[in-house]
């Protein structure tokens, strides 16, 4: 078997690696239904397995894929695939339904990177209130455009800002909303999710803004241990001679989130570790 032959894996791969597809929960839902296909062609057996692992690696920060791929491993059923992108699905529904609440009208809501279910919560929102926003650009990839593109068409207001202008604008928000690629309650514990986070929920903190974090309950993180994952430097900048760090996310201590939304309920980051931190 040779999997760097395998044309359809690397197409796959390629769409996840160059961004196309982006955002934890999209990512999964693209490899289950990828994964789906080459189950039907290939089974379950050791092709399968490394199929999985390659998609797996190929952002290995999120964790919603690999708890996913925990389930169809364990039931080797070509219905649990539709199982799973179905409660993907409608988890995000819930959740905004549920997050809407916690935005007040007239609110200005403060937004970092591209997750879809921050958007969702907001457009939730919008139904019954009038809401604005501000995005971040989300250097050096620009995913902020995609948040800001996506808001303007659901007929929000909506500016982009860069990265570096987060603790200055602070003062004019009156809640910050992002998605996460994982919710560790093992250690490091806390949110994970694009780069920056930590420096907006700080921003946060020092102005005592809530900072409300959409996450499905697929992100909860029990791994033994997490990868950051690094980018190529000539993805940052490209100076010859000169080095760079490219890290795609971070890491926000726990203690500087309000409350976590899922599609079950709204938890403490405390309550979230004491629950499911345990096993
Ligand atoms: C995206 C990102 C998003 C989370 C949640 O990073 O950090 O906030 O993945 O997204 P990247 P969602 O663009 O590098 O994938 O709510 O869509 O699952």
């Amino acid at each position: 078997m040779q999997i760097h032959k395998d044309k359809e894996l690397e197409k796959a791969v390629e769409k996840i690696k160059s961004v196309k597809v982006q955002g934890a929960k999209e990512i999964a839902i693209f490899a289950l239904k990828f994964l789906k296909k080459y189950a039907m062609k290939h089974g379950f057996g050791l092709r399968f397995e490394v199929a999985s692992y390659v998609l797996e690696q190929t952002r290995p920060t999120a964790v919603v894929l690999h708890n996913c791929l925990e389930i169809v491993k364990r039931e080797q059923k070509m219905s649990t695939f539709d199982k799973l992108i179905k409660q993907l699905e409608t988890a995000t529904k819930r959740l905004a339904k549920k997050g809407a609440k916690l935005i007040p009208d007239g609110a200005t809501i403060m937004t970092h990177c591209h997750s879809g279910e921050a958007v969702a919560t907001i457009k939730e929102a919008t139904k019954k209130k009038d809401v604005k926003v501000i995005a971040t650009l989300t250097e050096p990839l620009m995913q902020g455009v995609k948040t800001a593109r996506e808001l303007k068409r659901a007929g929000i207001d909506v500016h982009l800002i860069a990265d570096s202008a987060t603790g200055f604008f602070m003062r004019h928000v009156d809640l910050v909303m992002v998605g996460a690629d994982a919710l560790r309650v093992r250690e490091p514990k806390g949110l994970v999710n694009k780069i920056g986070t930590f420096n907006i929920a700080l921003a946060a903190n020092y102005y005592k803004k809530p900072f409300y974090v959409t996450a499905n309950s697929f992100k909860i993180d029990k791994r033994k241990k997490i990868i950051i994952e690094e980018r190529p430097k000539e993805g940052l900048i490209n100076i010859k001679g000169i080095k760079a760090y490219n890290p795609a996310f971070d890491i926000t201590p726990w203690k500087f989130v309000t409350k976590i939304i899922n599609e079950k309920e709204i938890i403490n980051p405390e309550e979230l570790v004491k629950k499911y931190g345990k096993d």
